[in-house]
């Protein structure tokens, strides 16, 4: 027919178009920055955001989907909590012809036209890094190197494959050892808790790997406690690099920081305004990152935006 709407109408006025997003959560620094990032980027952008909080759970994420669906809005976006059990919501949004772009987190389904993009890290890389580190600060050890972990969110992408990379680069050296390992939520009183309890049945631990910096710093609260020194007595290596974490790091209470990107809104946006322009993107968009160790923390810190 002739009459507007559709793409055949062409692209809606930013101030037109609505975007639903799905958040996992507030459990970290890094989460709080995610949030604050994308919220700021859709208010310059003058799109209207319609935000909710899943509080870690998966099922929440899918309500809120559904809501968005039902409300008609133009785009959903969201960062799954998990991997696993999407395939039914996103379905519907394809049903729906709305688009869905994960941000952050993947799912993972085998019917990748579920979604048009994922705009984010690359996990298994950044525990790769974490890892090299550690190999090459016990490169000289001749006794086994206790290491203990602390996971994220049980079946989230990150926390699958920050271990991963991690143990796949720790294994060219026998005597690294990950002796024990466990979820601590991606919280700080998570990772405390745990630590804890690993303090208590492990006589030796040289090193812990925590899969954020949130866990991190609940372990060094645990270290200090039982009378250890953090980054002395017991070394850390984390990923995210927020601010407390950086603050930790040029303390020297964390060894090593492997960065992950939170400021995922102006990405986010550019990937809307492309969409409703009739453009294509690319299936997966990657976020740059680097590393920081002690040195480069105490540089990094003043100008650090999170
Ligand atoms: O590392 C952690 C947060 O999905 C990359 O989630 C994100 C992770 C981040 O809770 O701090």
């Amino acid at each position: 027919g002739t009459t507007a709407g559709g793409d055949a109408a062409g692209p809606k006025a930013t101030d037109q178009l609505v975007v639903g997003f799905a958040q996992v959560g507030a459990e970290s620094g890094w989460r709080t920055a995610n949030t604050k990032s994308i919220q700021s980027a859709f208010e310059e952008a003058n799109i209207e955001l319609k935000f909710s909080d899943a509080q870690q759970k998966q099922e929440n994420q899918i309500k809120a989907i559904r809501s968005y669906i039902q409300q008609g809005v133009d785009y959903i976006s969201f960062s799954p909590v998990v991997e696993t059990g999407w395939d039914a919501v996103l379905n519907e949004a394809k049903a729906a012809n709305i688009p869905v772009i994960l941000t952050d987190r993947a799912v993972d389904s085998k019917d990748d036209s579920l979604y048009v993009t994922f705009l984010g890290s690359d996990f298994v890389e950044e525990g790769k890094k974490a890892g090299e580190w550690v190999v090459n600060e016990y490169k000289d050890a001749s006794a086994p190197v206790n290491i203990v972990q602390l996971e994220g969110t049980t079946g989230a992408a990150p926390a699958i494959d920050r271990a991963e990379g991690f143990a796949d680069t720790i294994s060219s050296n026998p005597n690294l050892t990950v002796i024990a390992s466990q979820t601590g939520d991606f919280t700080r009183a998570g990772g405390k808790q745990v630590m804890e309890a690993m303090l208590k049945s492990n006589p030796k631990i040289d090193l812990v790997y925590a899969h954020n910096d949130d866990m991190g710093l609940g372990a060094i609260e645990a270290i200090e406690a039982a009378g250890l020194v953090p980054g002395k007595d017991i070394k850390i290596v984390t990923v995210d690099a927020v601010k407390d974490g950086m603050q930790a790091l040029a303390d020297g209470k964390i060894n090593f920081i492997v960065e992950c990107s939170p400021l995922l809104g102006p990405q986010l946006v550019d990937v809307i305004t492309t969409l409703n322009e009739g453009g294509t993107v690319e299936k997966r968009i990657l976020t740059d990152e680097t590393t920081f160790t002690q040195e480069q923390a105490v540089t990094a810190l003043p100008d650090r935006q999170y």
